[in-house]
């Protein structure tokens, strides 16, 4: 039996400046994903905050959500079975230098903080991504 699962995916401001959108979402088409919605944004610093909570203690977190904050994003709800974990194995290793040949992040990331894609690592966190980005 499958079923079809959703994830929240965002090409982060670096990729989307160097005109990379399209590329990496062939990318998610070519390994079965659906872009079910999708919507080009900037967000404000204090939405980044509010998205990235989770990281609040890290010493990164005021970089990272100036950085989310920084430029255009595209966000995106990508379907497919078992999208959480396969968007995770598409993207790559946080850090590109460690990310595996052929994922995104080791194509087009930048470095650990410039690294083009966000992806859900979970389902609870994949839901409240979704509605933080699409609640109507
Ligand atoms: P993930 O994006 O692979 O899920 P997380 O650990 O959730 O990685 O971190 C969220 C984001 O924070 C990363 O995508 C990256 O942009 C940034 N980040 C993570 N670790 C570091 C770090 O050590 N220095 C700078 N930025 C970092
Ligand atoms: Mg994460």
């Amino acid at each position: 039996m499958s079923s079809t699962e959703q994830t929240l995916s965002i090409i982060k401001p670096d990729a989307v400046e160097r005109n990379l959108s399209e590329k990496i979402k062939e990318e998610f088409k070519k390994n079965g994903f659906n872009i079910f919605k999708e919507k080009k944004i900037k967000l404000e610093k204090n939405e980044a905050e509010k998205f990235y909570q989770v990281h609040q203690s890290k010493p990164f977190y005021n970089d990272l959500c100036s950085y989310l904050s920084s430029g255009p994003i595209i966000v995106m709800i990508l379907e497919r079975e078992n999208a959480i974990l396969e968007n995770r194995e598409l993207m790559g290793a946080t850090d590109p230098t460690k990310a595996k040949e052929g994922t995104i992040r080791k194509k087009y990331g930048i470095s650990i903080d410039k690294n083009s894609v966000h992806g859900s690592d979970s389902p609870d966190n994949a839901k409240i991504e979704i509605d933080f980005f699409f609640k109507d």
